[in-house]
């Protein structure tokens, strides 16, 4: 394909091309992949989350510079499941975000779900590998912290900062929602305000009670920033490339991506099933179906078998007829 051969070859609208054509998906996005797919897994994939306002675009931005300090090329993906009607908070991302994509070694985009139910997550995993192929060593995914599909975009991430604030109201409320527990690295960020000391002995007392990433040697170390003003973004970056080094001596990393390639695999393995069950099952069928289990006359799980049912036959029937050497 033209468009990969473009990306490989360093071009930057090519890769912007290619990140509209996962949010979209389809054929050619999945001819894109496995044309694209051989060259990705060099990049450090780092997921930034946490709670709405609590300062994750400013301290990616603070860290996109650090990174390019170091000589690394970055990559930033803020996924944005509420794009269409989000306010002001994106009007300074985007003010920042024009800063830095002036600079060629900085990629910037936003994705926004089109719809469909685990889209967000395909398309922002089919994006990561397209910044990878692209040849960035860091690429940071920015997302909210809330709803499943975000827990799962961070969980494909290598290392994992979770973004804590002053001011949220309850301190264990804003890290909730399953964040903690894959937390690689804790910021408490907008350290200027009242109450980021508390904030900072909360998580302290919380890792002290075990409930920390589930790695044995790693402790997620927690760090105080300013993001506003930059403070403590090198030490932040520090802890992102010892939490890598972490996870390449330990053999973690070999693990993870395993583990990553399984679950991604049986994602789009159940998506796949569940979309062939639609093409081969007749829309009368359904229908009859539903009304049956909504009257009662049939509970959910009787009428799941007789689904699966039909669709094998179908898919039988189809292997005979296709000129299949089954007896
Ligand atoms: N006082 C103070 N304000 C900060 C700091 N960092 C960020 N802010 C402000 O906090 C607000 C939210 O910052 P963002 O970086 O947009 O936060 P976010 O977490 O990306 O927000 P969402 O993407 O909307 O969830 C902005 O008004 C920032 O200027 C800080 O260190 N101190
Ligand atoms: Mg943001």
């Amino acid at each position: 394909m033209e468009l990969v051969d473009r990306l490989l070859s360093g071009d930057r609208r090519a890769a912007a091309q290619l990140v509209t054509l996962m949010e979209d998906g389809g054929p050619i996005a999945r001819k894109a992949i496995a044309e694209l797919y051989p060259h990705t897994g060099h990049a450090h994939v780092v997921g930034v989350t946490g709670s709405p306002g609590t300062g994750k675009s400013t301290l990616v931005y603070e860290l996109a510079k650090q990174f390019r300090s170091r000589g690394k090329t970055v990559g930033i993906i803020a996924v944005d499941p509420t794009s269409p009607f989000s306010g002001g908070a994106l009007l300074g991302d985007r003010i920042r975000m024009q800063q830095l994509s002036t600079d060629e070694g900085t990629f910037i985009r936003s994705m926004a779900s089109r719809g469909q139910l685990g889209g967000l997550a395909r398309a922002t995993g089919d994006a990561i590998k397209v910044l990878d192929a692209f040849g960035r060593d860091t690429i940071m995914v920015e997302t909210v912290g809330a709803g499943q599909s975000e827990v799962e975009i961070v969980r494909a991430a290598h290392t994992v900062i979770v973004v804590d604030a002053p001011g949220l109201g309850d301190d264990i409320q804003a890290i909730k929602a399953g964040l903690f527990e894959i937390a690689d690295i804790f910021v408490v960020n907008k350290a200027d305000r009242d109450g980021a000391e508390r904030t900072f002995f909360t998580l302290q007392m919380m890792l002290d009670m075990g409930q920390g990433s589930g790695l044995p040697d790693w402790r997620p170390p927690i760090i105080k920033t300013i993001a506003l003003q930059g403070e403590g973004a090198a030490l932040v970056a520090e802890a992102v490339e010892e939490h890598l080094a972490y996870l390449k001596e330990s053999g973690d990393l070999h693990i993870r991506s395993r583990r990553l390639a399984k679950e991604e695999l049986r994602r789009i393995l159940g998506q796949e099933l569940f979309n062939r069950l639609l093409v081969e099952i007749r829309a009368e069928q359904w229908e009859l179906l539903t009304k049956e289990v909504a009257e009662r006359e049939l509970d959910p799980y009787t009428a799941a078998d007789s689904l699966l049912a039909t669709f094998f036959q179908r898919i039988a029937g189809d292997e005979a007829g296709g000129g299949g050497a089954e007896a």
